[in-house]
């Protein structure tokens, strides 16, 4: 498998119980190398744009709202099978049914609050990356 890179979100309920670097040091324990990185409060236009594929389910508002209320933390991470290698390491969205070891077993509050998002496919990954970051802010 060829390296890979995919978009990575350190989300709000991680920023505000201040646990970046224990996020960060899972990735980096996991093989993934942080490439670009930056924390920013994003507006509700920009959540609505990126999670616009969920528009029609109930949680939109709650994940918009819970998506602005303080900063995250956006990140393009690089490596062998980068994006299925970050979604194993972040387990399942339902922090209840992830696995032992994972960030969301270890550190997420809920379904909604569920600390980190990761791309989950070659296509989103490209587009997630490209709307948060230049080709100069990604230094490999
Ligand atoms: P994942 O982030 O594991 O790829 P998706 O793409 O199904 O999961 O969901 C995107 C985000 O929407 C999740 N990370 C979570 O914050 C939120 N979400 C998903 N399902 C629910 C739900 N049932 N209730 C509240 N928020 C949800």
């Amino acid at each position: 498998m060829a390296v890979q890179r995919t978009f990575s979100i350190l989300k709000p309920d991680v920023t505000r119980r201040n646990l970046t670097g224990a996020i960060n040091q899972r990735i980096e324990a996991a093989g993934l190398r942080i490439v670009a990185q930056k924390r920013v409060h994003i507006t509700k236009a920009q959540a609505e744009a990126f999670y616009g594929v969920h528009r029609e389910r109930p949680f939109f508002g709650e994940l918009v709202e819970m998506m602005t209320a303080a900063p995250v933390v956006v990140q393009v991470l690089e490596g062998e099978n980068a994006i299925q290698r970050y979604r194993d390491v972040m387990g399942a969205t339902n922090p209840a049914k992830a696995d032992a070891g994972t960030i969301r077993k270890d550190f997420a509050l809920s379904m909604g609050e569920n600390s980190v998002h990761g791309s989950d496919a070659p296509e989103t990954a490209a587009q997630e990356i490209a709307q948060w970051f230049s080709d100069d802010e990604i230094v490999g």
